[in-house]
């Protein structure tokens, strides 16, 4: 496969061109649902954020293929550094929305006990999630380094990063990419080419013919492939993962996908997408066109959509309502999951710092308004 040209699996009618994923039915629908649950989510932490429950969301819309085509090429076992946009993957994995709902509130039960904002999720369990970085880019090196780890060691777990077209530009991408391909490190480097760094089109992220050939400079090849077709990012991500767990190096996919929101809750595309491409796009949507794969298979039918996409819908209103009700953190648990013994020093500081927010009674969490 070039690394210009975006291989296909499934058609715009829905047709497949033989390739067989080797997924049951059951799979196949399993795979369904999870998109349907990522939209599920992204549409209740939209409403939820417009109303002031919540303080930011990173829209999904149009990306759920590629999230969980690459998803089911893992291993439970294997390790995930993904870029903020990719939760489907973690639900895919069995990650339970309540989990994601306690990281939006950033309540006492968040994994990170509301210090990281809200979609930087971090899971250790039921696949390793590791914590989202903010800075564009850092986490690619993080997960060359964890590869080198599984080499070193002899294990054959792959570490899998994503990250968007603009995190290409980073210095994290090039030092991650350099020592992976001199490492020959059993990692996938997936980049998200949504068109778009939040206002930032792809012709003026880079001038190169395609991000997939970004990778040849540093002896890892390059591969394309149809972000929108859910089949065709599984195809590519099991062929590298394959290839890595056998010891046979990295290799970097570009899936060609679009974002059909915004960049977060706090931006409006309208400003800087052409209409045009957002038609053209909308056309190619990833579960339409997943939908009519099944549909020709046998295992879908009309009807199917509103059902499952109701349930999802109750699932992560039930999830919502938990994560509302759960209290914040509280002030001592700055030091929880820290040291594992606390210094003196800052026992001492720490008791000083809450006698003073309780006096002063300002210290309840939730008072401030979010940032951005
Ligand atoms: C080092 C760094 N520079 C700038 C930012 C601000 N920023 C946040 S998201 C973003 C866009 C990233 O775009 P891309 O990597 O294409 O991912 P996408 O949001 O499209 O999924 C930028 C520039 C940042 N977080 N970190």
């Amino acid at each position: 496969m070039e690394a210009t040209e975006a291989m296909t699996v499934i058609g715009a009618d829905g047709g497949s061109n033989g390739y067989d994923p080797g997924l049951s039915k059951e799979e196949l629908l399993y795979c369904y649902r999870t998109m349907l649950l990522v939209r599920a989510f992204d549409d209740t932490c939209m409403k939820l954020q417009r109303s002031g429950r919540i303080g930011f969301s990173i829209p999904n819309l149009g990306v759920e293929g590629m999230q969980v085509g690459a998803a089911t090429a893992l291993r439970k076992d294997d390790w995930i550094f993904p870029c903020y946009r990719n939760f489907g993957m973690a639900l895919y994995h069995g990650v339970k929305p309540v989990e994601m709902m306690h990281n939006m509130y950033g309540n006492a039960q968040d994994s990170a006990r509301g210090r990281q904002m809200p979609v930087h999720f971090s899971f250790v369990d039921p696949i390793h999630w590791v914590s989202i970085s903010s800075p564009i880019g850092t986490h690619i090196p993080q997960a060359v380094g964890a590869a080198r780890a599984f080499q070193v060691r002899g294990e054959d777990r792959v570490a899998l990063t994503t990250f968007g077209d603009g995190g290409t530009s980073s210095l994290g991408f090039h030092s991650g990419l350099n020592f992976a391909g001199v490492w020959k490190a059993p990692v996938v480097f997936l980049c998200q080419n949504n068109g778009y760094a939040i206002s930032c089109s792809s012709e003026k992220q880079t001038a190169s013919e395609s991000y997939a050939i970004k990778g040849k400079a540093y002896g890892v090849p390059g591969v394309k492939v149809d972000g929108n077709d859910l089949l065709a990012v599984r195809r590519a991500v099991c062929e590298a993962v394959d290839k890595a767990r056998a010891g046979d190096g990295p290799t970097l996919i570009e899936a060609e996908t679009f974002r059909m929101g915004g960049h977060s809750t706090s931006d409006d595309p309208t400003r800087y997408v052409p209409k045009e491409l957002v038609e053209k796009w909308a056309a190619k949507d990833p579960v339409d066109r997943f939908e009519r794969y099944l549909g020709k298979r046998g295992i879908w039918k009309q009807g199917d959509r509103e059902r499952i996409y109701g349930e999802c819908m109750q699932e992560v209103a039930d999830a919502a309502k938990v994560a509302q009700s759960t209290d914040a953190p509280g002030l001592e648990t700055i030091f929880s999951d820290v040291y594992a013994e606390l210094p003196e020093h800052l026992r001492r500081q720490g008791r000083a710092a809450f006698d003073l927010a309780a006096r002063r009674g300002d210290a309840a969490a939730g008072g401030g308004a979010f940032p951005l």
